[in-house]
């Protein structure tokens, strides 16, 4: 027996790419249902070889579907997720809404697979922040060898984090640069096309962002709370795919060699460091991938215990779409959804 699954937000590029990894991975579904805003209503959506037509989601009857892949904004979520949580279907939510709520896992599963019971509180579970996933996911297995104590985290992040209109503002930037024309500036605070900007989400009052807070607080929930996290986000002119250089300073001594063989067994992750020119992956490379790529992995000469890394991953991917489909896998794989859907 299949499921029945439901895409909120379906039109929105963590959405298509939530119906696209559905499909490629043959999630057991009986059936997929598109579901978006009014203003997107009657949009045509791919599901494998299959078009699905978007229905609005305010009349959509939620009883009897096992699962929702959450993707339209933290307000939606807030509004929606319980409301289908409470018809019995269990949603899994990209955004924000509710992954700082204790009574709601956020989840990576090659991290903290087995907090996903947690779940049966509201029959919700949170998917991270798309630059927290791939960075929990390269820590995890060096935590476990040697025991993080801090971590300092630079981020590039491209523009397709900010949606659609984050990448169609690089590219018309981009075009206007060429061909001598006006540079409008809408969605980022300042011109993205050959530049780079260090801010990301809202300022908070201590002079950090939003994208640099949630780094730090959702990795201390989902990895272990003593770690010391401080992160300087920067949206760089990228289209697809987000990299981090990352200094781990360890309480017990690693090598780069132990990193990089624990790194080339953990899941998730597949480490391409050679030292030579191109020995290394960068983002545009990693787009339309699922790993976690780390390069780089070197012994920090200025502090005890010390590596830097260099983590690349696909953000729509690993950093959402992929991670949701996957948290949704584990959900099946537990039989936790068919227990769920039961109670
Ligand atoms: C960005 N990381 O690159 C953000 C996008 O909390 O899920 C994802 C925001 C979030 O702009």
């Amino acid at each position: 027996m299949g499921y029945k699954v439901a895409v909120v937000g379906a039109t929105g590029n963590v959405g298509r790419e939530m119906l696209n990894i559905l499909a490629e991975r043959g999630f057991p579904a009986d059936e997929v249902v598109a579901l978006a805003s009014r203003r997107s209503l009657n949009t045509e959506v791919s599901y494998g070889d299959k078009t699905l037509k978007t229905k609005p989601l305010d009349q959509y009857d939620f009883t009897g579907t096992d699962i929702c892949l959450m993707s339209a904004g933290g307000d939606v979520s807030k509004e929606w997720s319980p409301r289908i949580a409470a018809k019995g279907c269990v949603v899994i939510d990209n955004s924000s809404a509710f992954r700082y709520d204790q009574d709601v896992p956020l989840i990576v599963p090659e991290v903290n697979a087995d907090a996903i019971v947690g779940f049966s509180r509201k029959n919700i579970i949170a998917n991270p922040n798309c630059s927290t996933a791939q960075l929990v996911v390269a820590l995890k297995p060096l935590h476990d060898f040697a025991t993080i104590k801090r971590i300092v985290v630079s981020t590039y992040q491209s523009v397709s984090g900010a949606g659609k209109e984050g990448m169609d503002e690089l590219f018309t930037q981009s075009r206007a640069v060429f061909v001598a024309d006006e540079i409008e500036t809408r969605k980022f605070t300042k011109r993205i096309a050959f530049n780079v900007i260090p801010h990301i989400d809202v300022f908070m009052d201590d002079g950090s962002t939003k994208e640099e807070w949630k780094v730090m607080v959702e990795t201390k929930k989902m990895l272990d709370p003593k770690i010391k996290v401080t992160c300087t986000a920067v949206r760089v002119p990228v289209f697809i795919g987000h990299a981090e250089a990352v200094n781990i300073e360890f309480e017990k001594p690693i090598t780069a060699d132990e990193a990089r063989d624990i790194l080339r067994e953990a899941p998730g992750c597949l480490v391409v460091d050679k030292h030579e020119n191109g020995g290394y992956i960068t983002p545009y490379e990693c787009a339309g991938e699922d790993a976690t790529y780390i390069s780089r992995i070197r012994e920090d000469q200025t502090l005890e215990n010390g590596l830097n890394i260099w983590i690349v991953a696909d953000n729509l991917r690993k950093g959402a779409a992929l991670n949701t489909v996957q948290i949704a896998e584990l959900l099946v794989n537990r039989g936790l959804l068919k227990s769920a859907k039961a109670a």
